[in-house]
């Protein structure tokens, strides 16, 4: 008998904390996510269903395709990914696979059996914690970025992905025939932020996703002794960062949008010595490419006055740009119409986006977070509101496998 929604939540949390602790940063690229995948594998052999595996660990347990087939033409799929950002909390990725697996428990339960392969999807690498590109495990599996591109990305301690990916025993490569056929792709997320709070509604349906990027900012100075040298005679890479991360904050204000400096790196890093060089890592999001990219053309002009003014040099690479994606209109009205639920657009980037861009028709459904926080331990869902979720995802299931 397959373990219920709750039962499940809590065989998961105790190993999905250690994916989102610095734990799973440090560990070789999947070991946690070995756990999780193994974690994935029994529940999906508790219920009967196939578990076909891609060149870099993503995972679909497939309802209705015998072990081995390829063919899944028509299929439906529903899923989120395991892996989380540092210190993030339990339910960003994890509550949209424990509630597809209570979802298909669901249908089972009313007697339906799908008239089309209905599977459950875990991607690798959503979070981009280790890799630095959000997605990944969903852009091999649709192409978005090749294998030739995604072997070449090195984790902070120089492991390139494709060693890593061959260090967990898996093959790499990115023709995964994953998705071959997959008509539908509906995903689960907790909501992060607090729209469905303010509407007080349980269970919310996603428009679309915002445009975002990724953007390293490498501030190089002269290192010096941080007590002899005089400050007129400084190039100090750590103040044209922090005038820039000021800068940042203010333009994205100004503008409604949103920019961060989450990630920071200090060179030589010590209490006594001016800085040779900082490099630190800008998210970001407007609600239109073209805001977007003021937002992001005026940090950078900001930033580069500022270099000139302290003597330091400022090398700006875009390391990710995903444009603004609009999730099919007609499956969100399906969504929510009969059932009265908010249509939303949110910020926060979702395997779901890639899909959408590569062509498969793709919705999203948000459960309520109380606390509207993410990235967090403070993230956090209501088990009546993720149950809801879970009807609300067995309906849909229903609907689109059904006759
Ligand atoms: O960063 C994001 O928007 C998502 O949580 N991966
Ligand atoms: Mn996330
Ligand atoms: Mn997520
Ligand atoms: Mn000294």
């Amino acid at each position: 008998m397959p373990d219920d929604f709750e039962t499940m939540w809590s065989s998961l949390a105790p190993v999905g904390r250690s994916a989102s602790s610095g734990g799973y940063f440090r560990q070789p690229f999947l070991s946690a996510e070995r756990e999780l995948a193994s974690w994935f594998e029994e529940q999906a052999r508790a219920r009967g269903l196939t578990v076909e595996r891609d060149g870099v660990g993503n995972l679909v347990a497939w309802w209705g395709v015998s072990t081995g087939s390829t063919d899944h033409a028509g299929a439906v799929v529903t899923g989120s990914h395991l892996d989380s950002v540092l210190d993030g909390g339990a339910y960003d990725g994890p509550l949209g696979v424990v509630s597809a697996l209570a979802a298909l428990d669901l249908l089972v339960s009313r007697g339906f059996s799908p008239s089309r392969p209905l599977g459950v999807s875990v991607f690798v690498e959503e979070e981009g914690s280790r890799f630095g590109l959000a997605c990944l495990g969903s852009r091999l599996a649709t192409g978005a970025v090749s294998w030739s591109r995604a072997k070449e990305l090195q984790d902070r301690d120089g492991v390139y992905f494709a060693d890593a990916v061959a260090s967990a025993g898996l093959p790499g490569s990115s023709d995964s025939s994953l998705l071959d056929g997959v008509a539908t792709f509906v995903e689960l997320h907790v909501e992060q932020g607090r729209d469905l709070v303010d509407r007080d509604a349980p269970v919310g349906v996603a428009s679309g996703i915002w445009p975002h990027g990724r953007y390293r900012y490498e501030f190089r100075g002269r290192a010096d002794h941080a007590g002899t040298t005089r400050m007129e005679d400084r190039a100090d890479p750590m103040l044209t960062y922090a005038m820039t991360a000021l800068a940042a904050n203010k333009q994205a204000r100004l503008s409604g949008e949103r920019a961060t400096f989450g990630r920071l790196e200090v060179t030589p890093n010590s209490t006594n010595s001016v800085p040779s060089g900082v490099t630190a890592w800008l998210d970001a999001r407007a609600s239109s490419p073209s805001s977007l990219e003021e937002l992001v053309g005026a940090i950078e002009r900001q930033a580069s006055e500022r270099a000139s003014r302290d003597e330091t040099l400022l090398i700006v690479t875009a390391e990710s740009v995903s444009g603004a994606v609009s999730f099919s209109p007609e499956l969100a009205s399906r969504l929510a119409d009969r059932r009265g639920w908010p249509v939303i657009p949110t910020a926060a980037g979702h395997d779901a986006g890639i899909l959408s861009a590569a062509g498969i028709p793709t919705a999203m459904l948000f459960v309520r977070n109380p606390t509207g926080v993410s990235h967090s331990p403070y993230e956090t869902a209501s088990v009546q509101d993720c149950l809801a979720g879970v009807v609300a995802l067995a309906d849909v299931l229903g609907e689109l496998a059904g006759d």
